[in-house]
């Protein structure tokens, strides 16, 4: 899809998954980040998931081919491993919300990225013919290779029957967010601050949301649809099921409070905010939830967020069925014209996009939630961060609120209204 191009200039990838955006930055790869993190937007799945801690595997990837790791080894050597904590409330479905607190780790990590299938998910080609080879007309499964630069450039290692680095299930999410995760706080509180009032108690779940990741082609979409994706789960901080229900006020702060196994309590407030408003998509016409769309329909999708912040999320997903979804496409937006509402303004035109039918999440961030994902600031300035310990020390990562909206989209050839 293509947004307006002034906007595009101003969107940083994120992922939807997290039920939070996130930071990709690290120590190290805030180079190699910026020449990935904010190119411009245009039609084509996520194939990489940018991601939220501090090191992405597709960052390892893309600086292996150019750079040595171990180059930056002795940079580092007086690392130490810190607590990151991204929370985030969702004030339309407050199940949703999440506190995902994990420890920094680097790319030079070998420990973690030794390039190895670890837990034996990898799965090679189907040799069908029994051949002993893989032949064009087989599946490859994870045995896809690895895309070289170029518009020539073919798949190193593709179908050759041995887990590279680089293909799916090899150093992935399901191998390193487990040794990442800390699930041993003791507990994780929320509270409104003024009064104090206790709100829910966060526990901790394996599976406190997902996100998908595609491999494989960046070609059209005949192509990538046989694409391998995987969907990862992440560990989090969730309400516990019977503040699954809690309702949060617009307009009120909150405050949770962490409580670390070595004594240390960590806290962060938030102001809930309203959620995306005053949708506008000219020709279009709606059928019962879904709005149909031509796509030989030009005009922009636009909405409005609160006046408090300039971020909107934007998130679609593919509906392949009931109850099944498939991420397509999810980005910040930052808006930076005011309309005649007197609201920062968010324009989205979908020419080009697939057929068929998509789920679009429309969630305004709190501001400084979005400018901790937006801001050019190394993850290390501690500007960005609203944690603190109880002796006033920033803790690195944000807590915000979010308010999502969302509502199905039908993508029609001309011909079929
Ligand atoms: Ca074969
Ligand atoms: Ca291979
Ligand atoms: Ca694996
Ligand atoms: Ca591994």
């Amino acid at each position: 899809m293509n947004l307006k191009k002034y906007l595009s200039a101003y969107l940083v990838n994120f992922t939807h998954a997290f039920g939070s955006i996130s930071r990709v930055r690290s120590d190290l790869d805030l180079e190699i980040v910026s020449s990935t993190s904010k190119h411009p937007l245009v039609l084509q799945r996520r194939y990489q998931s940018i991601f939220l801690i501090p090191v992405s595997i597709f960052l390892v990837q893309s600086c292996t081919e150019e750079l040595s790791i171990a180059d930056f080894a002795d940079a580092f050597k007086n690392y130490e491993q810190e607590l990151r904590i991204e929370g985030m409330l969702n004030s339309t479905d407050f199940s949703q919300s999440v506190i995902r607190v994990d420890n920094t780790i680097l790319v030079t990590d070998t420990s973690l990225f030794n390039g190895i299938d670890d837990n034996g998910d990898w799965v090679t080609y189907s040799d069908l013919n029994e051949n002993g080879e893989w032949d064009e007309d087989e599946p490859l499964n994870d045995d896809i290779g690895i895309k070289q630069h170029g518009p020539n450039g073919g798949y190193e290692g593709r179908g050759n029957g041995i887990a590279d680095p680089g293909e799916p299930h090899v150093d992935d999410y399901i191998e390193i967010l487990p040794l990442i995760h800390d699930s041993t706080l003791v507990s994780v509180i929320l509270r409104e601050t003024e009064s104090q009032a206790f709100v829910a108690e966060f526990v901790w779940s394996w599976q406190a949301g997902y996100w998908d990741e595609g491999f494989g082609s960046h070609g059209p979409p005949s192509e990538i649809k046989d694409a391998t994706f995987v969907r990862y789960y992440y560990g989090g901080y969730i309400p516990k099921s019977e503040y699954s229900q809690v309702e949060l006020g617009v307009g009120t702060e909150y405050t949770i409070e962490l409580e670390t196994t070595d004594g240390r309590i960590i806290s962060a407030s938030t102001t809930v905010l309203a959620p995306p408003l005053n949708l506008l998509w000219p020709g279009t016409s709606t059928q019962a939830d879904t709005i149909i769309v031509s796509t030989e329909n030009y005009a922009s999708l636009t909405w409005n967020t609160p006046i408090e912040t300039n971020f909107c999320g934007v998130i679609m997903d593919e509906v392949l069925g009931t109850d099944s979804t498939q991420g397509f496409y999810s980005n910040l937006a930052v808006a930076i014209d005011i309309d005649d509402t007197g609201l920062p303004v968010y324009p989205a035109n979908f020419v080009g996009i697939p057929l068929g039918i998509y789920r679009i999440i429309l969630e305004s961030y709190s501001y400084n939630y979005g400018n901790y994902v937006y801001s050019g600031l190394s993850l290390r300035d501690r500007e960005l961060s609203n944690w603190r310990d109880q002796s006033g020390n920033v803790v690195l990562g944000a807590f915000g609120a979010k308010s999502p909206i969302e509502f199905y989209v039908r993508f029609v050839a001309p011909s079929d209204p």
